[in-house]
């Protein structure tokens, strides 16, 4: 017999008081660590209200599995109001990340013609592998600086560099120069403010950006500061490819990027357009370095797993004759690793959706309309879900079983993420690159942690030693 909707267990009839004790916590920065805690007290299934946001939690992936069949023809995550706020303060468009409904489906199929399928996908490896391969003369160039036949460094805002260096050659078929000695400071600027976007949004979650806006909190005047910087700087790079493009003639053969593909295609109005792409341009940035930055950690922690993984790398190389595109064919070690860091350190602590329909999840009724949420955190670390969980282990992944609903860090379905092809490829490219050219090591025993700041990131810097091979 089914129980009713009220019977869930959980803390969700007091939002207010909740929102005092989540704060008492630090939740704020704890969220991953509270969800994987109410878990551990009410089980596979807990309802929460904190403030006004209420919500069902789920960790099971077969529950994963009624949640996404429940999720509609127009899936709709938990709306981030801060990032709605701000276009609505400015008078600007959402972009296919807070667009919902039809406005959002017709946009994103035509999107994702042009940035996550198959096809285009072959046109991005040969600009990734160009700026990957200028990250790795980087390197080499710090570690001859050094004196010291090695570079000891703390490389994320290396890795920033890398990531928006990637993205932005893929959206706008040019190179940003990143890579180079001197760098550009909008550039610079650009990546400052995509991570205060981030830290400033998370306390928005429970508290409404209408009220902070109003008794002129802080936060919501560093959050616009944050996206005004952002969409400054996308603007002057859309701007200068439109311009380029009215002044070019005649067509060549080269990929000319997602935006002038776009514009080319011209089935999206340029305001929705320079919307989505300014999105897609600020998603690109903190989300691979940081899973790049975990996935050079976990190599650095097991240095037998790092040797598998640059035999893997050699042996794809030969079989390949260094062509990349049939490299990436050969590397599913360098892909399971990938799925490992997003397991253990997803950038997501969480997936959600409003369900479309009524649903029966660990035999309790939930009604249509109701935000439900898969915590991905939880579920990487849950030893019910995968056998020894604390172990960093690629290989697990060649197993299909250890597929099922449990590879989720891009999320699922038609609203998954978007930039996934990019990413990945962007991804696989980089710790191909890397492995043939360093080892890396770790200094000492520090335990790295995950912080929450929207995304999850590292809680304290991680230190790496890179030693040319
Ligand atoms: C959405 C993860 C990189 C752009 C998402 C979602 C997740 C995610 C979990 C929500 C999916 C859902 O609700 O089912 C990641 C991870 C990344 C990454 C783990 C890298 C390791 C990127 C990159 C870009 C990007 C590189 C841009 C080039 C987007 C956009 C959406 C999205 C635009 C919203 C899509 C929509 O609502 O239709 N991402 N992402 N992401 N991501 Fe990513
Ligand atoms: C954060 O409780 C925790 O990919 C909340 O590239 C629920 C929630 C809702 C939406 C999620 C967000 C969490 C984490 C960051 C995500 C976001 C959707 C897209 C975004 C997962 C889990 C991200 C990082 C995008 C960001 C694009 C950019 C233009 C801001």
């Amino acid at each position: 017999i089914v129980k009713p909707f009220g019977e869930i267990p959980g803390l969700w009839k007091n939002g207010v008081a909740n929102l005092y004790n989540f704060w008492k916590l630090d939740g704020f920065r704890n969220l991953h660590r509270i969800m994987l805690q109410n878990f551990n007290t009410f089980g596979p299934i807990y309802r929460e209200k904190i403030g006004y946001y209420e919500s069902v939690n789920i960790i099971n992936p077969e529950d994963a599995a009624i949640l996404f069949k429940a999720e509609g023809h127009y899936p709709k995550r938990l709306k981030v109001e801060a990032w709605t706020s701000y276009r609505d303060y400015r008078n600007r468009k959402y972009g296919v990340l807070l667009k919902n409904g039809k406005d959002w489906r017709s946009n994103r199929v035509i999107l994702n013609k042009e940035v996550i399928s198959p096809k285009v996908q072959e046109n991005f490896v040969p600009l990734l592998d160009e700026v990957s391969q200028d990250f790795v003369a980087r390197l080499n160039k710090k570690i001859q600086r050094s004196g010291q036949n090695r570079w000891t460094t703390d490389l994320s805002q290396e890795l920033f560099k890398y990531a928006l260096e990637s993205v932005s050659s893929v959206l706008y078929g040019e190179r940003l120069g990143l890579m180079l000695d001197y760098i550009d400071p909008d550039a610079q600027h650009f990546i400052d403010c995509i991570t205060l976007m981030f830290k400033t949004t998370s306390p928005m979650l429970y508290i409404p950006p209408g009220l902070l806006r109003q008794i002129g909190a802080k936060v919501w005047h560093d959050h616009v500061e944050a996206w005004d910087g952002i969409f400054n700087q996308a603007d002057r790079c859309i701007q200068n490819i439109y311009r380029q493009l009215r002044q070019e003639t005649g067509t060549t053969d080269k990929y000319p990027g997602v935006l002038a593909s776009l514009l080319m295609l011209d089935k999206l109005s340029i305001e929705d357009i320079k919307a989505s792409v300014t999105e897609l341009m600020a998603g690109g940035v903190d989300t691979t370095s940081i899973t790049l930055l975990w996935t050079l950690y976990e190599l650095a922690r097991h240095p037998n797993i790092q040797e598998e993984l640059r035999a893997e790398v050699a042996a794809a190389r030969a079989e390949s004759k260094g062509d990349m595109l049939e490299m990436l064919k050969r590397i599913p070690l360098v892909k399971g690793a990938l799925k490992e860091t997003l397991r253990l350190h997803p950038v997501a602590v969480s997936l959600q959706r409003y369900i479309a329909e009524d649903i029966i999840i660990q035999n309790y009724h939930i009604p249509a309309g109701t935000l439900v949420q898969l915590g991905l955190y939880a579920m990487g670390r849950d030893p019910k879900v995968f056998y020894r969980p604390e172990h960093y282990q690629p290989s697990r992944w060649l197993r299909t079983e250890t597929q099922y609903f449990r590879s989720l860090g891009f999320g699922f379905g038609p609203r998954q993420c978007l930039g996934r092809r990019i990413a990945e490829t962007e991804m696989q490219i980089f710790l191909i690159h890397m492995l043939e050219n360093f080892r890396v090591e770790k200094q000492r025993h520090v335990d790295v942690q995950s912080t929450f700041e929207l995304i999850l990131l590292p809680d304290k810097p991680i230190i790496l030693t890179l030693k040319p091979l």
